[in-house]
C-alpha cells in the first residue's frame, strides 16, 4: 500500500498512530507529500489533493482520513480502535470529528495568514480561535470520562498535538493547557506510548 502523507516536525498525524497501533505501518510505502503542490500520482488517487491518501494494493484510492483509519482497523484481529456498534461507536465518531475539526480549523487559520496582509480577514481568524476554544472547553469537561484507546481519543490527542506544534512554531499567545488541567493530564498520559513519538523528522516538510 502507498500512503501519501505530510510529515511535519514535532507532530504525529493520526494516520501514523493508527498505522502503528493496527500493525500495518511496515506495509506502507510512505510518500512525503505537500498536498498544495498537486503531485500527479497523488491527484490521480485523490482528486481533492488532500492528505492522507492511500492507494490499496489493487490500485484503488482511499481518502478521507476516517476511511483510511477504519480500513487499517479492519486489517487486524486485535482490540479495535473503532468500537463496533452502539453508543461507544457514536461517541468515538463524534470525538474523531471534533479532533479532526480542531486540526482543520487551524489549517484554515494558517491559510488565511498566507494571504497578503491587507487581505487577511481578522474576523475569520477570531472566529477560528473561538471555535477551537469552545471545542477545548467541551473536551475539558469531557476528559474525566475518557477511557480506553479509541479512534476518537487518538483524534483528540493529535488535534491537541497540532495546536501545540503551531503555537511553538508561530509563537502564538495561546496555550490550550491554560485552565484545562483535566485535558492536559489526560493528554500527557494518553500520548506516552511509542506510536505517538514523531518519526520522519529528517524528512519533515514543514
Ligand atoms: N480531516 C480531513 C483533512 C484532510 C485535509 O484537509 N488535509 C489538508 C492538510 S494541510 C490538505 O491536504 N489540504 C490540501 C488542500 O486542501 O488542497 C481528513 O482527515 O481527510
Amino acid at each position: 500500500m502507498k500512503l501519501f502523507y505530510t510529515p511535519l516536525k514535532d507532530y504525529v498525524h493520526k494516520v501514523q498512530v493508527v498505522a502503528i497501533e493496527t500493525g500495518v505501518y511496515d506495509r506502507l510505502e510512505r510518500i512525503p507529500t505537500d498536498p498544495y503542490t498537486r503531485q500527479i500520482e497523488h491527484i490521480q488517487a485523490n482528486p481533492l489533493s488532500k492528505v492522507p491518501t492511500l492507494i490499496l494494493d489493487d490500485g484503488a484510492g482511499l481518502f478521507g482520513g476516517p476511511a483510511i483509519y477504519e480500513y487499517f482497523d479492519s486489517l487486524h484481529d486485535g482490540p479495535k480502535l473503532f468500537p463496533p456498534s452502539g453508543r461507544a461507536r457514536w461517541i468515538a465518531l463524534r470525538q474523531l470529528a471534533l479532533g479532526d475539526a480542531m486540526f482543520d480549523t487551524f489549517v484554515l487559520r494558517q491559510n488565511e495568514l498566507k494571504r497578503p496582509a491587507e487581505f487577511v480577514y481578522t474576523a475569520a481568524l477570531e472566529n477560528y480561535m473561538a471555535t477551537v476554544a469552545r471545542a477545548l472547553d467541551a473536551l475539558e469537561a469531557e476528559a474525566p470520562s475518557f477511557a480506553g484507546f479509541t479512534i476518537g481519543l487518538i483524534s483528540i490527542a493529535c488535534g491537541l498535538m497540532y495546536l501545540t506544534k503551531i503555537r511553538a512554531r508561530d509563537g502564538m499567545d495561546f496555550e490550550w493547557r491554560d485552565e484545562r488541567p483535566n485535558l492536559a493530564a489526560w493528554y500527557d498520559r494518553f500520548t506516552d506510548r511509542p506510536s505517538f513519538v514523531p518519526r520522519d523528522n529528517d524528512i519533515a516538510l514543514r
